[in-house]
């Protein structure tokens, strides 16, 4: 019974992420169509109102018209891949309309509730233990809805294939894919990405967590699943790596046999160059164990405070050209952690990247950091502040800045999410989203 149930959760409540097993085919790969059909027969449920397929549902790229000299598949997400796809009505979502878009739920998405992400040791013990064997059952379900992208050559896009994953390693292989170096005129650059150093970084991350947090509820049938996150402002030794935790490390920086997360391993770890994608997505042994090392680099030898958090949020621009790692006084740059946030001109490693380099190990490759669950609890406190920031600035879309990094202008789609969502309207109240933030230790 319960099995029939996650089956029947799994294939009619499909959401946001990508790449669609459905569009992997051969057959929908050389059409360049990934408009599916909905459970009614129907491309993208268009016979029941849902949404219909579309040609180019790709948004302006760059401001200036200037020509890119890019190669890159991910440019003009996701225009290399497909020209046509489904654009879902009203609160309809998912690659075939058959899902509901954040905050919605039902068959016909009519109904709306909103969950609240609480600090981890403010969850009960019941709610602590469900949380952890969410994520394992996570860790270990196969995805039905996605594949990921596994290539030996970013050169030669022939040499491209989609394996499976489970539905935790497809939250983290959307990071691992957004951060890599961009494929520029045969070679690569790795100044920038389509989820870092830019206007894109908050609201990319936002998604991403959404994503997560509504494949949870979709695989425990439980809607009122809602992530943790973990304040680490002035926190000591990381007080949340211990086994009742997140799990705490030997000297190596292997986590404690243990520690829920003991024999956890990285999902594309180990071919951390730039001119593959993925290697090793199909064979668990060439994968390394989860490592942490908190406290020990002496780049980030303590978590940020209180005080930092506090001159972060009143910076008043979102962001401020060039709109990369050099932008001064910019909100954002100062959450990401490149400027200190006091003068917001000092180049520094703070906030965000500072606890990345504080945990260090798994958390602090970039590229495969997104594989230890503590990204998740971290990255939600980032949301949390910039929620707060959103609030207290009274922010709304339009303040999006028009910028030339490659898919983070405002009409661009947040890459590499799918169905598109433009960058532009992350920027709005979680509760546009379906979730607030609890109130704790006075934030
Ligand atoms: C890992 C990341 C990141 C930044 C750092 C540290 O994922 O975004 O590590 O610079
Ligand atoms: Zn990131």
């Amino acid at each position: 019974m319960i099995i029939l149930c996650v089956f029947l959760i799994l294939c009619c409540n499909l959401v946001q992420g990508q790449f669609p097993r459905a569009c992997t085919t051969s057959a929908t790969l050389r059409s360049k169509s990934c408009c599916p059909l909905w459970k009614d027969g129907s491309l993208c449920g268009s016979s029941s109102g849902r949404g219909r397929c579309r040609d180019r549902v790709v948004f302006t790229s760059l401001a200036s018209g200037r020509v890119r000299q890019y190669d890159d598949d991910r440019l003009d997400w996701p225009k290399y891949y497909y020209d046509k796809s489904c654009e879902c009505f009203g609160n309809y979502s998912g690659y075939n309309c058959g899902g509901c878009r954040y905050g919605y739920f039902g068959e016909k998405c009519d109904r709306t509730h909103t969950v609240e992400r609480k600090e981890i040791r403010e969850l009960s013990l019941l709610e602590r233990k469900r949380f952890f064997s969410y994520l394992a059952l996570a860790k270990t379900t196969k995805s039905q809805d996605f594949v990921i992208l596994y290539t030996g050559d970013r050169h030669h896009k022939d040499t491209y294939k989609f394996v499976d994953a489970s539905i935790y390693d497809v939250f983290s292989w959307i990071h691992y894919y957004s951060i890599k170096a961009i494929l520029q005129n045969g070679t690569f650059d790795d100044t920038t990405n389509y989820a870092h150093q830019g206007p894109a970084f908050p609201g990319w991350h936002r998604l991403g967590l959404l994503f997560l947090e509504r494949q949870i509820q979709l695989l425990t049938g439980d809607e009122y699943f809602a992530l943790p996150y973990w304040d680490w402002r002035e926190d000591k030794n990381c007080s949340i790596c211990t086994n009742a935790f997140l799990g705490d490390n030997d000297v190596q920086g292997f986590l404690s046999p243990y520690s829920h997360f003991a024999f956890w391993k990285s999902i594309c770890s180990g071919y951390n160059y730039d001119e593959a994608y993925c290697l090793g997505a199909d064979d668990q042994n060439q994968m390394e164990k989860l490592h942490r090392k908190p406290g020990v680099s002496p780049d980030a030898p303590s978590l940020p405070t209180i005080q930092d958090v506090e001159e972060t949020l009143k910076w008043e621009d979102f962001d401020r050209p060039p709109y990369d790692r050099s932008a001064r006084r910019s909100f954002r740059n100062a959450l990401e952690g490149f400027i200190d946030p006091k003068d917001g001109v000092t180049r520094q490693i703070g906030m965000h990247n500072q606890v990345h380099v504080y945990l260090g190990g798994t958390m602090g490759e970039v590229p495969i950091s997104s594989n230890d669950p503590i990204f998740v609890l971290h990255h939600c406190f980032i949301d949390k502040i910039f929620e707060e920031w959103l609030c207290r600035h009274n922010a709304t879309s339009d303040m999006y800045p028009e910028n030339d990094q490659p898919g983070q202008g405002p009409n661009e789609c947040s890459t590499p999410y799918f169905p598109c969502i433009r960058n532009k309207d992350l920027l709005r109240n979680s509760t546009n989203f379906g979730y607030i933030y609890s109130k704790y230790q006075g934030m």
